[in-house]
């Protein structure tokens, strides 16, 4: 199995794991080489089976691991603390029953929305960006929100996030609750986008005048993007973009792409068809 070895240099970065532990494993095992880092694209766990041992595994190996929030990690955080109610789909009992649990997701909750590496071109979201930001202001917009969410109040935070359906459009943010909200909706679960730039919170295109959002920012803004969320698009390897969610959860594959040399190269593992839930 490749593993983590101090002195090398190679990154891989990796879809949406979701608690698929034994795919994750698997997918160590069919790497090229050993690494350095990891990036994960977000979406650790939920869903999948395997939640607890995906996140005590993650968390043993914090210091090669990098990774962005996503929209079950965001959910699982509120689970824990007690804010969000259980979801008939949700995989979590194991993890947020383990001993160990508080040390996971005081971990979980120390993670950035955006992730970038000075020596790399690559900037990493889970789900996407506004296309009338450049990368530094969306880095900005990520810090304030890891600010609040690490912050005294982050309780208070996270239930408000939840109360609420995010709005579609800055126009119509009325206070810092409603922009906070448009703005992890959009690092964490975002798709479609106007030209307009009015959101929608679908997976499904709403309509031929929504866009991928990754369309418009590519053409506005300067920038290279990996990001998951999207396993109904499924793998996207482009100069400038990698999408990485092939939908392991979905018994579809778990992908990595080598991101420290010139040339993105890809690894796949199949992954299992779970029962369903
Ligand atoms: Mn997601």
């Amino acid at each position: 199995m490749s593993s983590f070895a101090a002195d090398s240099g190679t990154i891989y970065a990796i879809g949406d794991l979701q608690g698929c532990f034994s795919s994750l494993m698997a997918l160590l095992d069919a790497l090229p080489s050993d690494f350095g880092q990891l990036w994960f694209a977000g979406d650790l766990v939920n869903r999948g089976p395997q939640s607890l041992e995906t996140l005590a595994w993650l968390f043993r190996h914090g210091s090669g691991v990098r990774t962005v929030l996503g929209n079950h990690d965001l959910y699982a955080l509120s689970r824990w603390s007690g804010i969000a109610p259980r979801k008939k789909s949700d995989t979590l009992d194991l993890l947020l029953a383990d001993r160990r649990a508080g040390d996971y997701f005081c971990w979980l909750r120390e993670q950035p929305f955006l992730y970038q590496d000075p020596m790399l071109p690559w900037t990493m979201v889970h789900a996407g960006l506004d296309f009338r930001w450049s990368i530094a202001e969306a880095a900005s917009h990520a810090e304030e929100l890891q600010y609040a969410l690490q912050g005294k109040n982050w309780k208070r935070f996270l239930r408000e996030l939840w109360e609420l359906p995010p709005p579609t459009r800055f126009e119509d943010c009325r206070n810092d609750a409603d922009l906070f909200r448009l703005r992890i909706a959009i690092f964490t679960r975002t798709r479609w986008v106007r030209e307009d730039g009015t959101y929608a919170w679908s997976n499904e295109r709403p309509g031929a005048d929504y866009r991928p959002w990754h369309r418009l920012f590519l053409a506005q803004q300067e920038g290279s993007v990996i990001f998951g969320h999207w396993a109904t698009q499924g793998l996207l390897l482009e100069p400038r973009l990698l999408g990485l969610d092939s939908g392991c959860v979905w018994g579809r594959k778990l992908s990595a792409v080598r991101i420290d040399g010139s040339e993105p190269s890809l690894t796949q593992i199949d992954c299992p068809r779970l029962p369903a839930s």
